[in-house]
């Protein structure tokens, strides 16, 4: 078992949603980012979470000295809170520069415009004291296959990377992989193929990946494995905890919410990697049901939290060695028993 350590919690301000749905408008009134922050702090969290215009508002309209003003009063907003950015992504999916996909669109200059809010977004993150930048590739793919070249987008997702690993050379990329949605078909759908396009890039140490379970699960995988196989290779440096009712919709359930046996074997994964020992954090990129009342508003996000505290207990009172020897034994029905047990305790 990994010596045992204190786990440091983060969420982002989109995880404070309204409910809308592609079928229905908010469900609850907006709140403020402060209201946020301080629920964030009072909810036992640390970190904060941040897309560029979560951070700086309407980036796109704002002038380099404005942008730098903002984030850096966001910065002593967050010192003041005692809170700290954990990364910085490029919201690229919103602007309808980026309709037919950003780093990959068709159009050269809509790639042109994806690479510098890019490097936009790295100047945020350095503001706001963050190495750490996430690139969820949310349209990078596409609705029909003969519509984009998959060999060229690979080499254009790469060339993207260079531009941002030489900008700046302290920074480190986090891939956010996730199969579909809002494409039919992502590019880069599995951890595996994050980490093999690093190798592609001028810098391969300084591009590795964050996991998020809904979508690990969305791409048919048990997200256990996908957390082993990223420290494996040490690039596991942040993390989207939540969960998902099988193949529909991005859910982002509650942690352990839809599969609790799912949700402790990706925590005693992280145990056995030593996640968290190096500074990362333990992320929920979690929603409020859409029928969720003002009142409990925070829940999902405390209870994932919650979840994840008692699932730690859980895996370091797991009787390894009764496991070991079942294991040996070749006794899978006993495992399977013991392992059913443990979780539904006494
Ligand atoms: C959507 C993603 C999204 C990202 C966020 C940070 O499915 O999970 O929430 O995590 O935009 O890049
Ligand atoms: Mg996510």
């Amino acid at each position: 078992m990994a010596k045992q350590h204190q786990y440091q919690f983060c969420f982002g301000p989109w995880n404070i949603s309204e409910g809308q749905d592609p079928y229905g408008p908010p469900t609850r009134p907006a709140q403020t980012f402060d209201w946020k922050l301080k629920q964030l702090k009072k909810s036992g969290f640390d970190a904060m979470m941040f897309h560029d215009d979560d951070a700086v508002p309407d980036i796109d309209g704002k002038s380099d000295a404005q942008v730098r003003k903002e984030a850096r009063e966001l910065k002593q907003k967050l010192a003041d809170a005692g809170v700290v950015a954990e990364m910085v992504a490029p919201r690229l999916w919103f602007s309808p520069k980026t309709i037919d996909g950003a780093y990959t669109s068709n159009d050269p200059k809509s790639r042109q415009y994806a690479i510098e809010r890019t490097l936009r977004c790295i100047d945020v993150a350095n503001y706001l004291g963050t190495k750490l930048i996430v690139l969820w590739l949310a349209r990078e793919g596409t609705y029909l296959r003969e519509a984009k070249d998959g060999r060229r987008s690979i080499e254009w997702l790469v060339q993207a990377l260079d531009k941002m690993l030489a900008y700046d050379r302290s920074i480190r990329i986090s891939i956010e992989p996730k199969p579909n949605e809002p494409m039919d078909h992502a590019y880069v759908p599995t951890i595996g193929h994050a980490l093999a396009l690093a190798q592609l890039t001028r810098d391969p140490k300084r591009v590795g990946c964050l996991i998020e379970s809904a979508h690990a699960i969305l791409a048919g995988l048990d997200p256990a494995d996908e957390i082993d196989f990223a420290m494996a290779f040490g690039k596991l440096w942040s993390l989207h905890l939540n969960d998902q009712n099988g193949l529909k919709f991005d859910q982002d359930k509650p942690f352990g919410s839809n599969n609790l046996r799912v949700a402790f074997n990706q925590v005693r994964a992280l145990e056995r990697g030593g996640y968290g020992k190096r500074g990362e954090y333990v992320c929920f990129d979690v929603h409020p049901f859409r029928t969720t009342k003002v009142e409990h508003w925070l829940a999902h996000l405390v209870n994932s939290r919650r979840t994840f505290l008692r699932l730690v207990q859980k895996a370091r009172t797991f009787d390894e060695k009764a496991a070991r020897q079942l294991v040996a034994d070749r006794n899978h029905a006993a495992l399977d028993q013991m392992v059913l047990e443990h979780l539904m305790g006494k």
